[in-house]
């Protein structure tokens, strides 16, 4: 399996006022052409999760878009997801590398140069490394890196790397620009009114770059 797309979709069920909306949001996504999505809901009890899981992967199927569960590698399994993407209080990626071989992909949030080199090191198949913007919950992910020291970082990899963080559609030229395979992002469409056609604006933005 490779990193076959440029826009990796992450979710936060969280800002929608029901389950219903957050998931015809993200179907509206995969409609408009996104082909990769990350369920990503940390706080979801793991029963939660994993029928979440389920449903995404039933969404994302119809669409042929690839699924990948944030933390949980039992819950990927289960749902039959194209991977797992991994941070930095979970399981290694070399841990996750020997249970599930090469039949899953592996995606790693890093935020230092440390970080994306531990990452690759451990036979991450991509990683998104940021925040490089600022992003509306800043706090949660630290100060932005900005594209100058994303682009020295990139430079480095040679694994793909995935810009993210506060990733504007008019940002995407220089995201791109500065060495990313793509991007990841949360707000920039399920923060949209319309998700299908923020959608449509970030797939445009990725062809133009
Ligand atoms: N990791 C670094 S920044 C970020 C994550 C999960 C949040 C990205 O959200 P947004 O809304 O695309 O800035």
């Amino acid at each position: 399996m490779s990193v076959d797309f440029k826009i990796y979709l992450i979710t936060d069920r969280k800002l929608f006022t029901d389950n219903n909306f957050f998931l015809n949001a993200v179907e509206d996504a995969l409609k408009a052409g996104i082909k990769a999505v990350q369920l990503r809901e940390k706080d979801l009890p793991v029963r939660g999760l994993l029928d979440m899981a389920y449903r995404m992967r039933e969404i994302t199927a119809r669409y042929g878009a690839k699924l990948f569960v944030n933390d949980r590698l039992d819950v990927a399994m289960s749902a039959d997801a194209d991977g797992v993407h991994l941070g930095h209080s979970g399981i290694p990626v070399s841990a996750a590398k020997r249970v599930v071989g090469e039949k899953m992909m592996i995606g790693v949030s890093a935020h230092s140069k440390d970080e994306a080199l531990e990452a690759q090191e451990g036979g991450a198949d991509f990683i998104t490394l940021g925040p490089i913007y600022k992003t509306p919950s800043k706090m949660k992910y630290g100060e932005p890196l900005g594209v100058d020291f994303f682009k020295s970082l990139a430079g480095i990899l040679s694994i793909p790397v995935f810009g993210i963080g506060g990733i504007k559609a008019d940002r995407v030229l220089e995201v791109m620009g500065a060495g990313a395979s793509g991007i990841a992002l949360i707000s920039g469409i399920l923060g949209a009114a319309d998700a299908g056609a923020a959608a449509k604006k970030y797939i445009k933005a990725i062809g133009a770059a």
